[in-house]
């Protein structure tokens, strides 16, 4: 089995990666991955030299190289994570977004239709439903739950889920969907909430909560989300969404007071920017579906999965400082400074 993985040089892809070469050892695992500023060569440097393993530095808009690796490898299944994935540098400049998240995804399902696969896998994620209200803890986003994007990234992640759903219907393409709730551990990127908090902690920097910080994430241990990918690729049922989460809503606010205290901070730390355009309120996944059909069940509960990406910010430094000491730090001043 060969797999291409999208994106791998990212957070989720690189502990697919991971958790795929551990899991399927005889498996061919290939990374196709641009090398934006999210995507970090240094987070594969352990399966680098592993001979089931290859890197190919290629952007998934670009035709003539998607093909080239399919007349190359033969993959049977692609598994895409590639996308811009920032909210909030998708409502600086969409363009980039509309992109690598559309016409990326549309151009690996061509080069899929060319060559033939068993498999293309979109992971997607639950923000393409939008948002629920706060004063509704009774609702959550089933695959039933129409799409009702709030973001650009939102929306160019909704636009290819639909563009997935066109090729299997129109072209018969064998694909599945996955649409996960906020994933975190170790390699996620500093830009995003739980990094960023206990990074800026660490460095006794202010700790910028949007708003009053009660909107509220449904937070999944990463290699959970890792091991349902598998899961779905191996025995979801072609044409089908999964949704992934594991019921386990936090507001901001909270998060970020849980790190101050696990690191021994204190919470004068915390101040109150200025609120993200268009904030979706909540996020909340009804994972019904892939526990019935799949059995698929989170194993990692949030107490230990925090401690353990705390513990794992602390043990790579160096992982960290080399990212955030780089362009990073212009990203930084310009979305924080005087907010
Ligand atoms: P990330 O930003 O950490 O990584 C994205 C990776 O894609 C990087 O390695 C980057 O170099 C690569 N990439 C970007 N543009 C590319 C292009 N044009 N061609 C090839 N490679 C390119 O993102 P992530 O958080 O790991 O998210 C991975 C996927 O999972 C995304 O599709 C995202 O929408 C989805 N998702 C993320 C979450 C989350 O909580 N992070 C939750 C649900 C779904
Ligand atoms: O500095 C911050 N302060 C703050 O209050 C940052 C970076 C975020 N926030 C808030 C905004 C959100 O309510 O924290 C929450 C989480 O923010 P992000 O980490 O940016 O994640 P989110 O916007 O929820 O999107 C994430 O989950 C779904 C991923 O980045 C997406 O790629 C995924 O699809």
């Amino acid at each position: 089995m060969t797999i291409i993985v999208t994106g791998g040089a990212g957070f989720i892809g690189s502990n697919f990666i991971f958790y795929m070469l551990k899991a399927n050892p005889d498996y061919r695992i290939i990374c196709l991955d641009k090398l934006t500023y999210a995507g970090n060569l240094s987070t594969l440097k352990n399966v680098m030299d592993n001979p089931h393993f290859r890197f190919v530095k290629a952007d998934v808009c670009d035709r003539e190289a998607v093909y080239a690796l399919f007349e190359e490898e033969h993959p049977d299944m692609v598994v895409n994570f590639a996308a811009e994935s920032h909210v909030d540098r998708s409502i600086e400049d969409p363009g980039i977004f509309l992109q690598t998240n559309i016409i990326g995804t549309a151009t690996l399902m061509d080069a899929c239709r060319k060559y033939g696969i068993q498999r293309f896998h979109q992971v997607s994620t639950d923000e393409v439903y939008g948002d629920l209200p706060l004063d509704r803890p009774d609702l959550f986003f089933t695959e039933e739950t129409p799409i009702h994007t709030s973001s650009p990234y939102s929306s160019s992640k909704a636009a290819a889920d639909l563009l997935v759903q066109a090729y299997h219907r129109t072209y018969g393409l064998p694909v599945t969907i996955s649409r996960c709730s906020n994933n975190y551990g170790p390699y996620h990127f500093p830009e995003k909430l739980i990094p960023l908090m206990i990074i800026n902690a660490l460095n006794d920097k202010s700790l910028p909560v949007y708003g009053a910080g009660i909107n509220v994430r449904d937070w999944l241990y990463v290699e959970d989300h890792c091991k349902a990918i598998d899961l779905i690729i191996h025995k979801g049922r072609v044409g089908e969404i999964y949704n992934i989460g594991g019921h386990n809503e936090m507001r901001n606010i909270d998060i970020v007071k849980l790190i101050v205290h696990e690191l021994g901070k204190s919470e004068d730390l915390i101040t109150y920017v200025t609120d993200r355009k268009g904030h979706d309120l909540r996020y909340a996944i009804d994972p019904t579906k892939i526990n019935n059909d799949l059995g698929w069940l989170p194993e990692t509960k949030f107490a230990d999965g925090i401690k353990k990406t705390i513990s794992w910010y602390l043990s790579n430094r160096d992982w960290w400082e080399e990212i955030i000491s780089g362009e990073y730090k212009n990203y930084y001043e310009k979305m924080y400074t005087g907010r």
